[in-house]
């Protein structure tokens, strides 16, 4: 099949959902506006800032003048550990009305105390400290008999509806494990009951062969644009080694893991010459205390962006109403993302 001229739908190993591809539809013309690039500067310190080391966040509390990463319980969580009072939220099991009761926590991730500075800017030293935090917390909660699971995520610009520029990231964990993760689980699951293997493992023995979709590589990670990406440069990080989760990273493993993500974020921004908005999120086996050999860990970036700063992909119309859809190939994204020089472009000039 030639990818590049015929309409195809690809399957999704870990969701078991298809995506169509219609790559001719990129030849359809554009005369949209071609955009300068962005070289807004925010304030190093930003006094109205809720997550700004000193300052009152909005629910009263005053921040440390933290100097690395500074991590707190969301003051407005989603998820709370004991269900209130009184509360009854079960279904009667005689009507089609299913309700249970979910429980969890929040916590809100500081990277540094730079207000200006993403992940991008921010060096791999630095970004060492975020992958470090990732991996207490990710222990630290996953250890409470109440938790099941610690999805670790970003949401980053405000297209993607981040209310703050200072550069975060969250933790929700809940008792359950949630749909998309409990989906992949599912798959790597058969996957490996039926081939006694890891179903990523095999993946990546295939992508590195035909080497068409990695972006770039360091001695622990590949970054590559999944076979059966969605978003126009989604993109995915896979440890070469078989772990199930963050907490089997060695001291290089994380050093590697922390330059991936930063060489990833500089390339983005250079893309767009812009702060390039994603959801990134870890996928990694339940905190369930089971071993989950079936679980290879991995990192998703969802991008927004197609043809520039000011130009996204919505995911509405035939997309909401019967599957994705793309019209950039895996293929052509990858190509474009690894072009991109790894020196940021406020860095260049
Ligand atoms: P986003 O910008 O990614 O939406 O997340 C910021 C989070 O920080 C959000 O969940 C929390 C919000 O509830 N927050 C606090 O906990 N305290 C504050 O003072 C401001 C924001
Ligand atoms: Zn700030």
């Amino acid at each position: 099949m030639n990818f590049e001229e015929s309409p195809h739908r690809r399957l999704n190993q870990l969701t078991g959902e298809w995506v169509l591809v219609s790559p001719h539809r990129t030849k359809r013309p554009w005369q949209g506006q071609q955009e300068e690039p962005d070289l807004a500067l925010l304030p190093e310190y930003d006094e109205n800032c809720y997550l700004c080391p000193g300052n009152i966040r909005a629910g009263g509390a005053v921040n440390p003048r933290y100097a690395d990463t500074f991590v707190f319980t969301n003051d407005f969580a989603a998820l709370l550990p004991d269900l209130p009072e009184g509360s009854d939220v079960h279904s009667n099991n005689d009507t089609l009305l299913v309700a249970e009761p979910e429980t969890g926590l929040c916590r809100v991730i500081c990277y540094s105390p730079r207000h200006d500075l993403t992940l991008a800017r921010l060096g791999a030293a630095r970004a060492r400290s975020v992958v470090d935090v990732w991996c207490e917390e990710f222990r630290a909660v996953g250890e409470r008999d109440d938790i099941g699971y610690v999805q670790i995520f970003e949401n980053r610009g405000s297209v993607m509806g981040c209310s703050n520029p200072h550069p975060h990231g969250q933790i929700w964990a809940t008792r359950n494990v949630p749909m998309y993760p409990a989906t992949e689980g599912t798959r790597q699951d058969a996957y490996f009951r039926e081939h006694d293997s890891c179903l990523l493992c095999a993946y990546l023995e295939t992508e590195l062969k035909q080497s068409e979709r990695i972006v770039f590589e360091n001695d622990s990670f590949v970054v590559l644009v999944p076979f059966w990406a969605t978003w126009p440069f989604e993109t995915m990080i896979l440890p070469k080694r078989h772990m199930t989760s963050i907490l089997e990273m060695d001291v290089t493993c994380r050093d590697d893991l922390a330059d991936a993500m930063v060489r990833l974020n500089i390339r983005y921004d250079n893309l767009f010459q812009t702060s390039f908005p994603y959801s990134m999120g870890i996928h990694q086996a339940p905190s369930d205390g089971a071993d989950n050999p079936h679980w290879h860990f991995h990192i998703h970036y969802y991008p927004p962006l197609l043809r520039s700063r000011s130009v996204k992909k919505f995911m509405v119309g035939y997309e909401m109403m019967a599957m994705p859809q793309r019209d950039l190939t895996a293929e052509a994204a990858a190509a474009r993302i690894r072009e991109q020089a790894e020196i940021h472009y406020l860095e260049q000039r």
